[in-house]
């Protein structure tokens, strides 16, 4: 007998929807996520110290001069300049970046917002080098979990570690406060392959210009600034994007997403076949 699973979140069809958010943003009662629930965003001034920042500085300059990283499937490169982009499954590849996902105050929030044990859905190192680092249209990252590695609820949050400085003029990280609470349906099939392009530039599953202007209207934008070492915790389905940096100083972060242990990945919701694991990950296997 074949289970059918129902679509909540329905995306990438022949128009754009709207669907009410039909998930809690914080799914415990702790307290103090007041604003996260409100925003969608929890910004943290300073959550690691400048001694960690150095650490996990020299671990990202140390993966991304390593020619064996380089030359793995999980290395995006720069389209234009060809440097390292992001690196994928960062938590993985480094037992540094490994004991950062298991400090209490990186997977401990994440607990407390999603009211369980979690598992590490997706981690990256993105460089955003300077003179031209090419940023992140505007997209919701629930919309591709959902549609393109099966993640049925919205019971995800990522948390974008700043490892150099966040200048409001470097590509710095811009949501739309209040936008999780709409789940915005894009129009357009996801291509076969899909990831091969969209981790260098983005299309199936980017909002129409209307959509976003209005938006835009309705909740304006917030670009985060910060010093290396602080933090920015963002629930799955926040309207975000970055801008280009043509700065000569580089916009560096760790990016980890954490999914609920009640939430993990079934089959895509809108893609012919799931994205490979160290994109979208396939072991469920608590953070301990
Ligand atoms: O496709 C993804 O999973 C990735 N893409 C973006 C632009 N943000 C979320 C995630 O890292
Ligand atoms: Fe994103």
């Amino acid at each position: 007998m074949t289970t059918t699973v129902t679509d909540l979140y329905p995306t990438r069809g022949t128009t754009e929807a709207l669907t009410p958010r039909q998930d809690p943003v914080v799914w415990g009662d702790a307290p103090g996520l007041e604003s996260y629930e409100r925003d969608g965003f929890l910004a943290v001034e300073q959550l690691i110290t400048p001694d960690e920042v150095a650490v996990y500085r020299a671990e990202l300059d140390r993966l991304i001069s390593d020619p064996a990283v380089r030359a793995d499937e999980r290395a995006i490169v720069e389209p234009k300049s060809q440097d390292v982009r992001s690196v994928f499954e960062v938590h993985r590849i480094s037992e540094v970046f490994a004991g950062l996902v298991r400090d209490e105050r990186v997977v401990g929030t994440a607990r407390k917002i999603l009211g369980s044990d979690v598992y590490v859905h997706q981690s990256r190192i993105n460089v955003k080098p300077g003179f031209g680092a090419s940023g992140f249209y505007w997209h919701s990252d629930f919309e591709t979990w959902h549609a393109e590695d099966g993640l049925p609820r919205m019971r995800t949050v990522s948390v974008s570690i700043a490892l150099t400085e966040n200048y409001d003029t470097n590509g710095g990280l811009m949501i739309m406060p209040g936008s999780h609470r709409t789940f915005l349906g894009c129009a357009g099939a996801t291509p076969e392959d899909n990831y091969k392009q969209s981790l260098k530039m983005q299309d199936a599953g980017t909002p129409s210009d209307e959509a976003l202007t209005a938006l835009a209207d309705r909740h304006g934008i917030r670009l985060f600034t910060g010093r290396a070492g602080s933090a920015t915790w963002f629930d799955c389905n926040c309207m975000h994007g970055s801008g280009d940096n043509i700065t000569p100083y580089p916009r560096s972060n760790v990016f980890i997403v954490f999914n609920s242990v009640e939430n993990a990945a079934q089959e895509p919701f809108a893609a012919p076949v799931p994205r490979p694991s160290f994109i979208g990950a396939r072991d469920f296997t608590p953070v301990r």
